[in-house]
């Protein structure tokens, strides 16, 4: 029996529904062409801002037990880069080109979703705020400065895009979010990027793990993939499927890709399982999607996808 885990975001065709998430070693150039030879089904780039950044002081990143933490502060290359790789890695990986902008103010967003408007760049992922850019608060959780980012960057793009969102965890707050991205051409929504502002101690040494903002970073991983679900299912259920839905957070198998799918999701990423396993998680949840939905008598992600049953 075929199975057929091809999805479509915004009318790209991707081969599997599994890719990278934005962040993980996908900064460099090499590290873009690693992915792209990867089975990664798209090649999602590193979020950029107008000028090239450091990032924060290291040490930025820790594995935890389930997952991770990070402070990385947005380093990256600076956006003429990333414009520049995108014809390279088309070339080169023959898959969808996904780039990431996170600009530091309005214009810089501007300014960065024009120069990806001449690009072979299949979607643009708008990250409207990473939870550790010292000094600045997420943007997502405040709902009119969304309101005032989309506003700005739907009249120049000409490319589809969508948006990383933060983790909500107050019902009320998806209506707020909902409400907002639904008054412009946003194509999807990415559930959820890091949850902001964990603290990971080491007992032993009586300190922090990462280095910046006193030890506080962005939780990812198995931690998280419980709000991921949640955050996915809810606005899964609020864009009546009108705009899609992307999941990310804890994915390391082909189970907790398919619990994504059944929730609304047409597509998972993979960061933490990425930097922990190695290119070859993709394979991996990929074939063991594959797997659970040929012992299921799936062929195609439709078969089930959003359709997460009720206990009754
Ligand atoms: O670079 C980072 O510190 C970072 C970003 Br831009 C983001 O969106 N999410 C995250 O966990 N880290």
């Amino acid at each position: 029996m075929k199975i057929d885990i091809s999805t479509k975001i915004a009318g790209v065709k991707f081969e599997t529904c599994v890719l990278n998430a934005s962040g993980p070693l996908d900064e460099t150039l090499k590290q873009l062409e690693i992915i792209g030879k990867s089975a990664s089904s798209g090649v999602m780039m590193k979020s950029c801002t107008l000028e090239s950044r450091e990032g924060n002081p290291k040490p930025r990143y820790a594995d935890l037990k389930y997952g991770s933490i990070n402070s990385m502060g947005l380093p990256n290359l600076g956006y003429e880069k990333y414009v520049e790789f995108t014809s390279i890695l088309k070339k080169k990986s023959k898959k969808p080109v996904i780039a990431s902008i996170c600009g530091m103010t309005a214009e810089d967003n501007i300014t960065m979703f024009k120069a990806f408007n001449n690009t072979p760049v299949d979607l643009i992922e708008f990250n409207p705020g990473s939870p550790n850019t010292i000094g600045k608060p997420i943007m997502g959780y405040n709902t009119d400065a969304l309101d005032k980012l989309l506003k700005a960057v739907s009249k120049v793009s000409k490319k589809p895009f969508g948006v990383k969102l933060p983790p909500y965890f107050d019902l009320g707050h998806y209506d707020q979010v909902a409400k907002v991205i639904k008054k412009y051409p946003v194509k999807f929504v990415t559930c959820i990027n890091s949850i902001g502002n964990g603290l990971a101690i080491d007992p032993e040494s009586e300190k922090p793990l990462i280095k910046p903002k006193g030890g506080f970073g962005g939780i990812g991983g198995r931690y998280v993939k419980f709000h991921a679900l949640a955050n996915v299912r809810r606005f899964y259920e609020l864009f009546e499927d009108k705009i899609q839905v992307i999941g990310v957070g804890g994915v390391y198998s082909g189970s907790d890709a398919f619990e994504f799918i059944l929730a609304g999701a047409s597509a998972v990423q993979i960061g933490t399982a990425f930097i922990q396993q190695g290119p070859q998680i993709f394979e991996k949840v990929q074939n063991e999607l594959r797997d659970l939905m040929r012992n299921k008598g799936y062929t195609r992600l439709s078969d089930f996808r959003g359709k997460l049953k009720p206990l009754d």
